[in-house]
């Protein structure tokens, strides 16, 4: 008898400051998977088409102030809000390549002070990520890159401490095997692209194997 196992997709987070190169190399990612055979999703966060969304996209146009912590609960509640789709494409086949996620929820939060376990603990339970690609980039070399716009957060000293909050959260997760891929994001998209493309296939195809974990920072 033939057992038809679903084979699930796997979650591939980007994760970075500003100006990293993180869309660019989402993209990439996606077209060339799209391009050769694989069944695969492109997300970001925020989702700014949600009504959370769009409050999200208000206070980030300084168009809107809100208070820190109910900027950040609102961060996390647009994740949360996309939990159950992700999961059933997950669990359908679909490979995700997600752009942000609770990691720069948690980093640009503390980093304008609160603190790191209260900003860790409404994303707890969040479906895990099989593995974070943190593009890497100093605050001087992004400053470089044509400057920062004019979102809120887009200044050199507050990326300067998000940089540093997200080391902190792969220290969370020095148990966890391999999950972060650090990224010299000073490189040529070509060069860090071939690599990203190389670690995803062989990602995929481990990861059509094992169960789907609804446990982030459990
Ligand atoms: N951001 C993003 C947060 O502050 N918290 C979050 O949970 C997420 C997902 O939004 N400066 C910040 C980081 C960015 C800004 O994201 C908008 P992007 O990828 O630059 O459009
Ligand atoms: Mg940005």
């Amino acid at each position: 008898d033939i057992i038809n196992i679903k084979k699930r997709g796997a979650f591939i987070l980007f994760e970075g400051c500003d100006k990293a190169g993180k869309s660019t190399q989402a993209n990439k990612l996606f077209e060339y998977l799209r391009n050769n055979g694989h069944s695969v999703e492109l997300l970001k966060f925020p989702d700014r088409k949600t009504k959370i969304g769009q409050i999200i996209n208000a206070y980030l146009a300084n168009e809107y102030e809100l208070d820190d912590k109910a900027i950040h609960l609102l961060f996390s509640v647009n994740r949360w809000e996309r939990m159950k789709a992700m999961k059933n494409l997950l669990l359908s086949g679909k490979t995700l390549i997600v752009d942000r996620y609770a990691y720069s929820g948690v980093s640009y939060s503390a980093a304008k002070g609160l603190d790191l376990n209260w900003c860790c603990s409404p994303d707890i339970g969040l479906l895990s990520p099989d593995v974070i690609f943190f593009m890497d980039l100093t605050a001087e070399e992004a400053e470089k890159r044509g400057g920062f716009g004019e979102e809120r957060y887009e200044k050199k000293s507050l990326q300067e401490k998000v940089r540093k909050i997200f080391y902190m959260l792969k220290e969370k997760d020095s148990d966890k095997d391999s999950l972060w891929r650090i990224l010299n994001a000073n490189q040529s998209v070509e060069l860090l692209h071939k690599r990203i493309v190389e670690y995803s296939l062989k990602l995929i195809e481990k990861c059509s194997q094992l169960p789907l974990k609804e446990d982030l920072w459990k």
